[in-house]
């Protein structure tokens, strides 16, 4: 690993991930194709086995009841940032989101000292990439600077760097873009400019598939999408990385993955993504 990852804490597990119910008015989610019909009683049982693969793994899973007015609010990534002992609750940059906040504060506030947002600024937590001490922020049509700009802040208190990304293509940073292992980027070719993991130390490695590149890293654990077959091969050759492959075919059609189902609160002194 490069030098300016060296001095990192360690790469580990969360000690808890949030999740949040899937509502039943999922069908009406937003997004960007409605040419294919989200089937809600199948997205939950693809949801339980997403939280069945993270509790598996001896992780303490905390559950946000669905809030039906609230048809995205299974992707609670969006709703907040986890620094460490710091979390900031965002506003999203779709207002028919921002009603989805309200009932993550208080689980939050189990573990962290929680900051809002001003008004103006606004951020989903799907444009944040957390690798070591860095977070990669996009700025997209969800993500403005002003909100990235209060991440920022909060990091800074955490002693951690924040580097900006325009990010052209797709919904969020991480639409395109995750990671697989500590130092290892996944990415859509075309859809994201490599050159500021790669001045971080980091490997790169571009998919082929759109599905492909939202994985999430459990640890040396990958969940990786079923529709992502070639990137789940690739990632099985890496040294020391399992895959778990799953089907979140439902939350694909919303414009979701893997990543956007939960939130990730680090083990005190270690970082997760
Ligand atoms: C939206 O458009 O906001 C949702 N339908 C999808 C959000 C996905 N979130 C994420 O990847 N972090």
């Amino acid at each position: 690993m490069s030098q300016q990852l060296d001095d990192q804490p360690s790469f580990a597990p969360p000690r808890a991930v949030i999740v949040r119910g899937v509502a039943g008015s999922f069908d009406r989610a937003l997004r960007t194709d409605t040419s294919r019909a989200i089937d809600v009683p199948l997205a939950r049982i693809q949801h339980a086995a997403y939280v069945r693969a993270i509790e598996s793994m001896g992780i303490e899973i905390v559950r946000v009841p669905a809030d039906e007015s609230c048809p995205d609010c299974c992707f609670i990534e969006d709703t907040a940032v986890v620094t460490g002992v710091h979390a900031v609750l965002t506003n999203q940059g779709a207002d028919v989101r921002r009603g989805e906040s309200a009932a993550v504060r208080p689980v939050l506030d189990r573990w962290c000292t929680v900051h809002e947002m001003e008004p103006a600024a606004t951020l989903d937590g799907g444009d944040v990439l957390r690798v070591g001490g860095t977070l990669f922020v996009g700025i997209t049509e969800r993500t403005n600077r002003a909100g990235a700009w209060r991440l920022m802040q909060v990091a800074a208190s955490e002693g951690l760097k924040t580097i900006l990304i325009e990010v052209g293509k797709g919904l969020h940073l991480k639409s395109s873009c995750t990671l697989a292992a500590p130092d290892l980027v996944l990415f859509t070719e075309g859809a994201i400019d490599r050159s500021p993991f790669l001045n971080a130390g980091l490997r790169c490695l571009a998919v082929a598939e759109p599905c492909g590149s939202n994985v999430l890293a459990i640890g040396r654990t990958v969940l990786v999408s079923s529709q992502a077959p070639a990137t789940a091969a690739v990632l099985r050759e890496q040294a020391g990385t399992e895959v778990r492959v799953l089907d979140v075919s439902e939350f694909h059609k919303a414009d979701g993955a893997l990543t956007c189902l939960s939130i990730r609160i680090p083990v005190p002194g270690m970082w997760c993504t």
